[in-house]
C-alpha cells in the first residue's frame, strides 16, 4: 500500500487572475495548475492510493480563526460574481490574497483535505499527504495574506494536539507567520521553520531568530533563516538542526508544512535546491519515525512541481 494522498478538485473554485506587487498587476503565482501537476506526476509514478476528503465540521476552523473573520470571508466570497476580484480593506495583511467567488469554498475544501489526512495519521497511518490549496501558513487568527485564507497546517496540528503533542516542521521558502503566531504561547506544539531570511523575502516582518515563543511556549518556536542562494548542502546542515529540535521535543505527531518553492527554478523564490535533494530531505525527516502529516504549502514552478512531490514522497516510502 502506498502513502495515502488526499485530494479533491474543489480547489479549482479558487483561481484569481492576478496579484498586485508594488502596485503593479502580475499573473497569480498560486495557480490551480500547481495541483494538477502534482496529481499527474503522482499517478504516473505509482502513487495510486488517492482519497477524496470527507466533510468536517466548520467548528474545527473556529479553533484557529475568529468567527467574524470566517463569516467575512464567506459573505464576501459568495457575494462576488464569477469573474470579480476583491481586495478587502479588513482582515488582510497584503495584496496577495484577493477574494473571488469560489475562494471560501476552496479554502474550506483545503481544510477538509488536511483534516482527512490528519485523521488517517491519527488512525495509525505512518504518513499521509494532503494535496491542498490555497495554502495556509501565512493565514493568522483573523487575517488572510500571502495566498493563504485558512491555516490548513495549524488547523490539522490543533486537531492532532487533542491526542498528544505535535511538532510542525515548516520547510516552505517563506516563514509561516500564521502558524508561528497560532502556537506562540503553547507548550504542546513546537513550531520549527527553515526559510529565506525575512530581511530579503516575504513576509519581511517575521521569521527572525529571536522569535522564540512566550510564556508556556518559550523556547518552542524556532526560526532558521537562510540567505538567498542557499543550496542543497547548506540546507541539509540546517535541516539537521531543525530535526534535532524535533527529536528533543519528542512529539507524538509531526506535521510538515511542505512548500516546494525552495526549488532552484522556482519563479518567485531564491534558493537553489535540486529535485533529487527533496528525496534526501524526506528520508532525514522519515528517520524521526513519527506519524507524519504532509501538508502542501507553496511551490510555483508548475512544470516541475509534480517531479518534486514525487521525489519528496519517495523519501518517505523507504522508511515503510
Ligand atoms: C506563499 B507561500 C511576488 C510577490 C509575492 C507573496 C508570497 C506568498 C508565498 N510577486 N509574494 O508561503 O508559498
Ligand atoms: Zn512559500
Amino acid at each position: 500500500m502506498t502513502i495515502p494522498i488526499v485530494y479533491t478538485d474543489r480547489h479549482l473554485l479558487h483561481n484569481p487572475p492576478y496579484e498586485i506587487y508594488d502596485g503593479v498587476k502580475e499573473s497569480y503565482a498560486e495557480k490551480a495548475k500547481r495541483l494538477t501537476s502534482i496529481m499527474a506526476a503522482l499517478k504516473k509514478n505509482g502513487f495510486k492510493n488517492i482519497i477524496e476528503p470527507r466533510k468536517f465540521s466548520l467548528e474545527l476552523i473556529t479553533q484557529m480563526h475568529q468567527r467574524q473573520y470566517i463569516s467575512f470571508l464567506q459573505k464576501r466570497s459568495e457575494g462576488l460574481k464569477k469573474d470579480e476580484l476583491l481586495h478587502p480593506s479588513y482582515f488582510i495583511t497584503d495584496t496577495y490574497a484577493p477574494i473571488t467567488n469560489g475562494t471560501y469554498d476552496a479554502a474550506v475544501s483545503a481544510v477538509d483535505v488536511v483534516l482527512t489526512a490528519a485523521e488517517l495519521v491519527q488512525g495509525g497511518e505512518p504518513t499521509a499527504y494532503a494535496v491542498c490549496r490555497p495554502p495556509g501558513h501565512h493565514a493568522e487568527y483573523k487575517s488572510m495574506g500571502g495566498y493563504c485564507y485558512f491555516n490548513n497546517a495549524a488547523i490539522a496540528a490543533e486537531y492532532l494536539s487533542k491526542k498528544g503533542s505535535v511538532a510542525i516542521l515548516d520547510i516552505d521558502y517563506h516563514h509561516g507567520n500564521g502558524t508561528q503566531s497560532a502556537f506562540y504561547d503553547r507548550s504542546d506544539v513546537l513550531y520549527v521553520s527553515i526559510h529565506a531570511d525575512p530581511a530579503d523575502a516575504y513576509p519581511y516582518i517575521s521569521g527572525f531568530v529571536d522569535e522564540q515563543g512566550v510564556r508556556e511556549g518559550k523556547g518552542l518556536n524556532k526560526n532558521y533563516p537562510l540567505p538567498l542562494g542557499t543550496n542543497d548542502s547548506q540546507y541539509a546542515e540546517t535541516l539537521n538542526k531543525a530535526l534535532a529540535d524535533v527529536r528533543k521535543f519528542n512529539p507524538k505527531y509531526l506535521v510538515v508544512s511542505a512548500g516546494f518553492d525552495t526549488y532552484q527554478h522556482d519563479p518567485i523564490c531564491g534558493f537553489r535546491l535540486t529535485i533529487p535533494f527533496y528525496e534526501q530531505m524526506a528520508q532525514s525527516i522519515a528517520e524521526l519515525k513519527l506519524p507524519t502529516l504532509i501538508v502542501q504549502e507553496g511551490g510555483y514552478n508548475v512544470k516541475d512541481l509534480g517531479d518534486i512531490a514525487v521525489s519528496f514522497l519517495k523519501g518517505f516510502k523507504k522508511s515503510e
